[in-house]
């Protein structure tokens, strides 16, 4: 396992996953007070192989005012997977959802693209604000959309889930994908802090990451390329950390 500061592994993947990355941080510097935020030094960039194929995992990672930590990760095996993953999760002290996607693919098809926007407060009920923008946008799930797997149930209505079949249906979630972030990243920066909610909004926060770290996909993947051990730390360190 080797770990080195490096260029982005974008350009070598699926173009909707470049694409998306360009996409989040382009949302995140137009709209937000970025700050580093500083990974364990062994997890920023990592290799490993699997099933014969070489393993890069690439995270980048800020926090701002709003938002403890803002996370995405490119991660490729061979030709065989492509994977990009990001989460934005907000401080407790505001009453903000978290933000989520993962797409994952392979020779040149995306086969799972997921992003939402969840609520997290005790009646699990989006911000009012939150409710009226994504009320407006257009309509859009996948023709071949999929039934979400049990923890699965931390989702919003907004949830779009499944294969993107056409090129138009790509450009279709990429645009939905992008207005989630426009409407998170403009409702939480006129959002005022309040440290009454603090306890309520950091159980949800854990609430969500527990649901998270039962996707067996995601945990076998990892496992097959570094090992139980590492991938329970990775899980819980990096992926899906539990506030303070
Ligand atoms: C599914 N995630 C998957 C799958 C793989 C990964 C291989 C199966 C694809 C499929 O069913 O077609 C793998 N995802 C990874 C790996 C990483 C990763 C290895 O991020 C990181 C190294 N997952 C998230 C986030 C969401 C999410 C933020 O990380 C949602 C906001 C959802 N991924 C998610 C869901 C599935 C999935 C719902 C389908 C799970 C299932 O069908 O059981």
């Amino acid at each position: 396992m080797v770990s080195s500061a490096t260029t982005s592994i974008r350009s070598q993947q699926h173009p909707l996953i470049h694409r998306l990355a360009d996409c989040i941080e382009s949302v995140w510097q137009q709209h937000l007070d970025l700050s580093p935020y500083h990974l364990p030094e062994d997890l920023g960039y990592v290799e490993g192989r699997l099933e014969g194929e070489k393993l890069i995992i690439e995270n980048r990672c800020y926090q701002t005012p709003q938002f403890r930590k803002l996370h995405m990760e490119l991660a490729k095996v061979g030709n065989v997977l492509d994977i990009l993953h990001c989460v934005m999760f907000p401080r407790a002290e505001y009453v903000l959802p978290m933000f989520g996607t993962d797409l994952v693919g392979g020779r040149g098809q995306i086969s799972m693209a997921i992003a939402d926007l969840s609520p997290i407060s005790h009646d699990r009920t989006l911000p009012t604000g939150y409710q009226s923008d994504l009320e407006a946008l257009p309509a859009f799930q996948f023709a071949q959309s999929r039934d979400l797997p049990d923890w699965g149930n931390i989702f919003s209505t907004f949830c779009v889930f499944g294969r993107p079949g056409t090129p138009d249906e790509e450009d279709q979630f990429l645009a939905r994908v992008k207005a989630f972030l426009e409407v998170h990243c403009q409702q939480a920066i006129a959002t005022s802090p309040t440290p009454e909610h603090q306890a309520e909004m950091s159980a949800g926060q854990a609430h969500y990451c527990a649901k998270q770290q039962q996707n067996d996909k995601t945990r076998r993947v990892l496992e097959k390329a570094f090992g139980q051990e590492w991938a329970e730390r990775y899980m819980t360190t990096v992926l899906f950390d539990r506030p303070d």
